[in-house]
């Protein structure tokens, strides 16, 4: 079994009704489906996963090794312990934004990431209008609600997460990535062909997002659970690691300003006593979550609503 499959392209056919349908359904149910034919050219997808792979290679690699989940694991086994390491995460990361400084290797690392960046961004606007369609919201109601005003702190945030999981000696001792559900709106994913690792929890059991070429995986974090009144739940997620493959995987966020608010939608909310979440400013969630990344949602949400 795997997360669903939609062919984002259909949304453009005579088969509209079932792609949103599809869509409506992975939001529901799964909070995690996959697009293919999702507008971003296979072209540029295949220059991304060579400057990165470039990147990893040319600035990253040698500092991983010398970096905190490498010098633990050799503590640990030097120490002849066979306990996990529950507080640490085997992952090299560089983030990308807007306003700071990107890795100079290789040369047309900044070019090909702008562009991918611009591109994924578009279909992040796209996937928040289809969430507003099928919540009965008005059309760019997220994407309002995202951005306040049009000072850039009042913009929406928009991050690109560029992570590699090398290879690990001892998989069975550490996390890739420890179990989390999204902080913010909706991430756009693209992860290796080859080489899996993302699991989400489903009914109780973790199962494998399967890789798919050139796909691009859609989630959703807490501020939409939210907005939806909880209609489209954040789900918890987690990446193992495997004792071969360096796994790449290309992470971007699409969340709100910090200083948006956000609440549920006032058209999803039928009476009072239906309201399932507060009413807060997103930058004080963010305080709660760097803090609470790895625990359940609830308590942030419950932090939140006294501030
Ligand atoms: O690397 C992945 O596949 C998932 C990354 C992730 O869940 C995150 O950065 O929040
Ligand atoms: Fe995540």
């Amino acid at each position: 079994m795997g997360i669903p499959v939609i062919d984002f392209s259909k949304l453009d056919s005579n088969e509209r009704a079932e792609t949103l349908a599809q869509i409506a359904n992975g939001c529901e149910e799964w909070g995690f489906f996959q697009l293919v034919n999702h507008g971003i050219p296979v072209e540029l997808l295949e220059r991304v996963k060579k400057v990165s792979t470039d990147c990893y290679k040319l600035e990253r690699e040698h500092k991983f090794k010398d970096s905190a989940p490498v010098k633990m694991l050799n503590d640990l086994l030097e120490g002849n312990s066979n306990d996990k390491l529950e507080d640490v995460d085997w992952e090299d990361v560089v983030v990308l934004q807007d306003d700071n400084e990107w890795p100079s290797q290789p040369f047309t690392f900044k070019e090909t990431m702008s562009e991918y960046r611009r591109e994924v961004k578009k279909l992040a606007l796209k996937v928040l209008e289809v969430m507003d369609e099928n919540l009965g919201l008005s059309r760019g109601y997220l994407k309002e609600t995202f951005n306040r005003g049009k000072e850039s702190e009042h913009e929406a945030f928009f991050g690109t997460k560029v992570s590699h999981y090398p290879p690990c000696p001892r998989p069975e001792l550490l996390n890739g990535l420890r179990a989390h559900t999204d902080a913010g709106g909706v991430i756009l994913l693209f992860q290796d062909d080859k080489v899996g690792g993302l699991q989400i929890l489903k009914d109780g059991h973790w199962i494998d997002v399967q890789p798919l070429e050139n796909s691009i995986v859609i989630n959703t974090g807490d501020q939409i659970e939210v907005l939806s009144n909880g209609k489209y739940k954040s789900v918890w997620h987690r990446v193992c690691v495997g004792s071969e493959g360096n796994r790449r995987s290309i992470a971007s966020f699409y969340n709100p300003s910090l200083k948006a608010t956000v609440a549920p939608a006032p058209q999803l909310v039928a009476e009072e006593a239906s309201l399932g979440y507060p009413k807060f400013v997103f930058g004080d969630y963010m305080s709660v979550y760097v803090k609470q990344k790895y625990l359940p949602k609830e308590p942030r949400f419950e932090a939140v609503a006294t501030m």
